[in-house]
């Protein structure tokens, strides 16, 4: 297995790198924390290193150290495709090098290989009540394969601490091979009164998944779909899905319970599920006005909503303070296939006016918008025009990103997370005694 290769033969360097880090520097601080920050989220503090993407404030994401624009740019894809291979993104989150055509054909083939689920992953799902959330069941049947894990099994019959990145890199080519699949079932037996269709071989891991919820012909949403899961694989490792997956995976929990639980955190509406809140909120605005409204109008609809003390989903970030790269990507996107698209172009009507009502507002950190206020509209372009399952499309991108931390926190040797707590008295008396 190529990628197999091509991690083990940068593991000696990196834990070289980082042995000579810990050996030469160990005492050296990196920061100090305030009160403020203790009951604020940890914000800001630096409490982990991650080698694998990293987020700027003025610039948004870097994968491997690429910008958005250089990944759509530098990434193989098929002949006639738009956007790239899914299978060289992963090439290039797990093996940190940008693929051939070869390397990025080499992924989708192992995934082609290993996409089967078993039965009794859907008798799971089917199982469920109705009215379930897609994420329940997307986290569950990552769940339920859980008893499929190489690494739990490898690592109850005695296993070298060395190989157990080995076992999570099977585990993880396993479990992401397998996630068009369980999505494309959840969408199917959910909103498609389970009309199921099996995955195609000819087809890569983006486009088989379109042709699984009834879209095999449909080949700009083939691209819509690989840039989406593309844009979503990783968001450098503090947010709340990687971070959970992270902490999880630190207790040597296999990949498939560590996924499980980050894609619980994605779940939350201050998260990933912020994206069906868009949409719901763009939704109104349209009802609001039959026709695209004016600037004024519209001026005028963003401030009366504000004044009510609701937040506008989609608009805002913990970390960003420029437009996310990650929107700007679909805006392009759409622009090219959906300029007259009445959702489209009130999405880049509120782009244009928003900012500066919000920047005006004063509160808010970053009054520009965040990758959840396009994703929406491009999907509901192409007819997904359930929000509800938003979020699993996010999840299927993110687990790329979960389960190369995973694995390359196993190859570099990390240990079991365990943060202090201190008590509010404590702090108290720390403070009068300064
Ligand atoms: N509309 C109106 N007010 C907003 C706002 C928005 N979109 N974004 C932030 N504010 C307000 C906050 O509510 C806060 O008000 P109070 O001081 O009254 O509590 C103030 O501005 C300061 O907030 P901030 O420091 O700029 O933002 P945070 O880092 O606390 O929160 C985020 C970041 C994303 C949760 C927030 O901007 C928000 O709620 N946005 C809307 C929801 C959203 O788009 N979430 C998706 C995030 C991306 C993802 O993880 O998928």
């Amino acid at each position: 297995m190529e990628i197999f290769d091509r991690i083990s033969s940068q593991l000696v360097d990196w834990r070289e790198r980082i042995t000579r880090l810990k050996e030469n520097h160990g005492s050296f601080k990196v920061s100090e924390i305030t009160v403020e920050q203790l009951y604020g989220g940890i914000r800001g503090v630096p409490t982990s290193v991650s080698d694998i993407s990293y987020v700027d404030a003025h610039e948004g994401i870097r994968l491997r150290g690429y910008t958005i624009p250089e990944i759509i740019n530098l990434l193989p894809r098929m002949d006639g495709a738009e956007i790239p291979l899914v299978g060289g993104l992963y090439h290039l989150l797990m093996a940190n090098e940008i693929p051939t055509l070869k390397d990025a054909l080499d992924v989708e083939k192992e995934w082609q290989q290993r996409n089967r689920v078993p039965d009794y992953v859907f008798d799971v799902l089917r199982r469920l009540p109705a009215d379930t959330h897609p994420m329940t069941m997307f986290s569950m049947a990552i769940l339920a394969l859980q008893s499929e894990s190489v690494f739990a099994k490898r690592y109850a019959e005695g296993l070298a601490k060395s190989d157990f990145w080995k076992y999570y890199l099977e585990d993880s080519l396993n479990l992401t091979a397998r996630l068009p699949v369980i999505g494309a079932f959840i969408y199917n037996l959910k909103f498609r009164q389970g009309q199921f269709i099996s995955p195609d071989p000819s087809l890569d891991w983006g486009a088989n998944f379109a042709h699984m919820i009834g879209k095999g012909e449909d080949k700009e949403y083939h691209d819509l779909v690989r840039l989406f899961f593309i844009l979503h694989s990783d968001h450098e490792s503090g947010n709340v899905s990687a971070h959970t997956s992270h902490l999880v995976g630190s207790a040597l929990s296999d990949v498939y319970y560590a996924c499980s639980a980050g894609i619980n955190g994605l779940a939350g509406p201050l998260h990933g599920l912020a994206n069906q809140e868009c949409l719901k909120w763009l939704l109104e605005l349209q009802a609001a006005f039959p026709d695209l409204p004016t600037r004024p109008q519209l001026e005028k609809y963003l401030s009366n909503y504000l004044d009510t003390g609701r937040v506008i989903p989609g608009y805002g970030h913990a970390v960003l303070r420029v437009t996310d790269p990650r929107f700007t990507a679909q805006l392009e996107f759409g622009k090219q296939h959906m300029p007259d698209d009445e959702l489209f172009k009130l999405v880049s009507l509120v782009y244009e006016c928003l900012p500066p009502i919000l920047a005006k507002q004063g509160k808010v950190k970053n009054p520009l918008p965040n990758v959840d206020a396009i994703n929406g509209t491009m999907q509901f372009h192409y007819g997904v025009r359930e929000f509800e399952f938003y979020t699993v499309l996010f999840g299927i991108g993110r687990t790329l990103g979960l389960t190369s931390h995973a694995v390359w926190a196993r190859a570099l040797g990390k240990p079991i997370e365990r943060p202090k707590s201190l008590t509010t008295r404590m702090l108290e008396e720390m403070v009068s005694a300064s």
